[in-house]
C-alpha cells in the first residue's frame, strides 16, 4: 500500500494541505488521534492536490457529529475526490437530510453528474465513525462506515485531482474530522496501519 496523503492536524494548522474553501479552523474540542482535529460547521473544505490519475484511490477519514442537518436536503459533507481543479464538482461522503423520509443518513454525493447515493445508516451524536470513501473514475465509487459497505454509485469520468475533508455545499451542522488517509489501494482501519507499523 502506498499512502499518498496523510494528517492527524498534530501541527494545528492546514500546513499540509494546499488550501481551503470557506473559513474550517483546527480545534482541541473533539479529537480522535492527538490534541487537534477540524471543527466543519459551515460549507467549507480543507483540500490537497493529488497527481491526476484514473487509478482507483481510497481516502479515510474520522468525523464526530455534534448536530446533525434538522432541514431536509442538508448535509454534513466528510470527505472525498475532486476532478479538474477543486471546484469541479466533487465526489463525496456525505450525511443527508433524505427529504424522502426527513431522516439524516449517510450517502455518497455525485455532484459532478448530480445525483446521490443514499444508506438507511443513520448517524448519531456524540461518537467517531471510521469513514472510507473509494473513487473509481467512470466506475462504481463505495462508502463504507466502519468498515462495512454500504451503498455504491458510479463516478464521474473524470480523474482524481484533489482530495478534501469537510463540506462543500448546503451544509447544516457541526462536526469535527481527524486522521485523514489517502491510499492507492483499500485502506485497513488506522489500528491496523500502526500494526502493520510496527511489524
Ligand atoms: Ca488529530
Amino acid at each position: 500500500m502506498v499512502i499518498i496523503f496523510s494528517d492527524k492536524f498534530a501541527s494545528n494548522d492546514f500546513s499540509e494541505w494546499a488550501g481551503t474553501t470557506g473559513t474550517p479552523t483546527t480545534s482541541s474540542a473533539y479529537v480522535h488521534h492527538g490534541t487537534y482535529s477540524v471543527k466543519i460547521d459551515a460549507s467549507e473544505t480543507v483540500y490537497e492536490g493529488i497527481t491526476s490519475t484514473d487509478a482507483t484511490r481510497y481516502i479515510e477519514a474520522y468525523i464526530y457529529f455534534v448536530s446533525l442537518p434538522t432541514s431536509n436536503n442538508y448535509q454534513v459533507g466528510i470527505c472525498g475526490f475532486a476532478p479538474t481543479g477543486f471546484h469541479g464538482y466533487p465526489f463525496f461522503a456525505t450525511v443527508y437530510k433524505d427529504p424522502a423520509d426527513s431522516k439524516v443518513k449517510f450517502a455518497l454525493r455525485n455532484a459532478y453528474n448530480n445525483n446521490w447515493g443514499i444508506t438507511d445508516i443513520e448517524p448519531s451524536t456524540g461518537q467517531w465513525y471510521c469513514i472510507k470513501l473509494k473513487y473509481i473514475k467512470s466506475g462504481n465509487g463505495a462508502l463504507y462506515v466502519d468498515g462495512v459497505l454500504r451503498v455504491t454509485l458510479s463516478c464521474p469520468s473524470v480523474n482524481t485531482d484533489y482530495v478534501f475533508i469537510g463540506s462543500p455545499e448546503g451544509t447544516q451542522g457541526e462536526a469535527y474530522i481527524d486522521c485523514v488517509i489517502v491510499a492507492d489501494v483499500d485502506i485497513p482501519c488506522e489500528s491496523s496501519i500502526i500494526v502493520v507499523q510496527v511489524m
